[in-house]
């Protein structure tokens, strides 16, 4: 299974092809519509959300509702077409420090800031969430849930909380910020005003949890097939992202083993463990604990405090360009991140118990449950 994605930031549409995806499943539009809207309003957003709908449409795969085994193909129209009146913005020949501009027109021998912008911009996101919507809804019918939430902005840190998926998302749903500590929410709110008065952005962390995962995804025993190699490629593929840890990855680098391990014991047969260290992963592959992930993003590169260029066009030096802009996008992260897990364990299930149809994936996924049971599992 997987897809590809076109579109740029203010061109017609973002085109998304899936392909491999299982037939037998029902495609929820409106489920779909429900994540776009979840990483279009949140505090913190540029004055772009105000204009975009995000309109999704699927336009191939799907036979009376249901995936035929087709590739499956996504629309979702941009309003917003221009920037200060300009197809592709203000850019011209000034690249922001920070962003693909340089490379990218050193890379591919253009002359202008906006072919590499316009691709490189995170609205493409919007794409990522719509297909990870799709991967969870069939995730959904295996038990598995997952969550992307705040858990520090500009500095601010929330408190570690209940890690319960069910008590977090009602605490998140009611945060502009997306994150279940209201105190921690409310400065994040704050030093967001803050930044947007001063013309600068912020950065900050989201962790995605997922639950009801078998063990047993990914494997051990070849490099490019270990889950949390392509768990972290997949996040640190997402705009801004520059740091990923699984579990408490960084933490434990400080403690000894003993404290850095999840012991095991039997409770009438079945295997437990008090702590999740390792974030559900154990030699690249599931545990069958909860999967946790946290992401580290840098503040966005655009902000009205204009750093040191140079025009490309004059070689001359200049401050690089202001252009409408987020002012911190960690909220929107959380629900992306949680969009880019799902495809990563939908794919992950589908290497394991097969990708033709949802009934030979479950009929698969139950005799291996069986087994698992046998052996103390869940
Ligand atoms: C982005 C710049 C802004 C963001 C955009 C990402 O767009 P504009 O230049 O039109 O104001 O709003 O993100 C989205 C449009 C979105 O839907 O997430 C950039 O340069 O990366």
């Amino acid at each position: 299974m997987r897809f590809l994605t076109a579109g740029d930031s203010h061109g017609e549409y973002l085109v998304g092809i899936i392909e491999g995806f299982p037939a037998g499943h029902r495609i929820s539009i409106a489920d779909i519509r429900r994540d776009l809207q979840r990483r279009r309003q949140s505090y913190g957003r540029s004055a772009r959300q105000k204009i975009e709908t995000d309109s999704v449409q699927i336009v191939s795969g799907l036979w009376k509702g249901k995936t035929t085994g087709a590739p499956l193909a996504i629309l979702i129209q941009n309003l917003g077409r221009t920037v200060s009146g300009k197809p592709g913005g203000a850019l011209g020949t000034v690249p922001r420090p920070g962003h693909a501009d340089l490379p990218g027109a050193l890379k591919y021998g253009l002359r202008e800031v906006p072919p590499v912008s316009e691709r490189a911009s995170a609205r493409s996101t919007a794409l990522r969430v719509a297909i990870g919507s799709v991967a969870k809804s069939l995730l959904e019918d295996f038990s598995i849930d997952m969550l992307g939430h705040v858990t520090s902005i500009g500095g601010i840190d929330a408190q570690k909380g209940s890690r319960s998926i069910k008590t977090l998302r009602r605490k998140v749903a009611r945060s502009p910020v997306y994150c279940g500590d209201k105190q921690a929410a409310d400065r994040m709110i704050e030093v967001i005003r803050e930044a947007k008065k001063s013309g600068d952005s912020l950065g900050g962390a989201i962790e995605v949890i997922a639950t009801g995962v078998v063990p047993g995804l990914g494997t051990h025993v070849e490099w490019d097939r270990k889950l949390d190699g392509r768990l972290a490629g997949a996040m640190m593929s997402i705009q801004s992202v520059k740091a990923v840890e699984i579990g408490e990855g960084l933490e434990c680098s400080r403690k000894k083993g003993f404290e850095s391990h999840d012991a095991m014991y039997l409770d009438g047969g079945h295997v437990r463990r008090d702590t999740n260290h390792a974030g559900g992963i154990e030699g690249s592959m599931t545990n069958g604990e909860d999967i946790v992930v946290t992401l580290y993003a840098k503040p966005i590169p655009t902000s009205l405090k204009r750093l040191p260029s140079f025009n490309m066009k004059t070689l001359k030096p200049t401050k690089s360009p202001f252009v409408r802009s987020d002012v911190c996008v960690l909220p929107p992260l959380a629900v992306i991140a949680e969009a880019v897990m799902a495809w990563e364990l939908l794919v992950a299930m589908t290497e394991k118990f097969g990708c033709d149809s949802v009934d030979e994936m479950t009929a698969n996924y139950r005799s291996y449950v069986k087994q698992l049971r046998k052996r103390g599992m869940r």
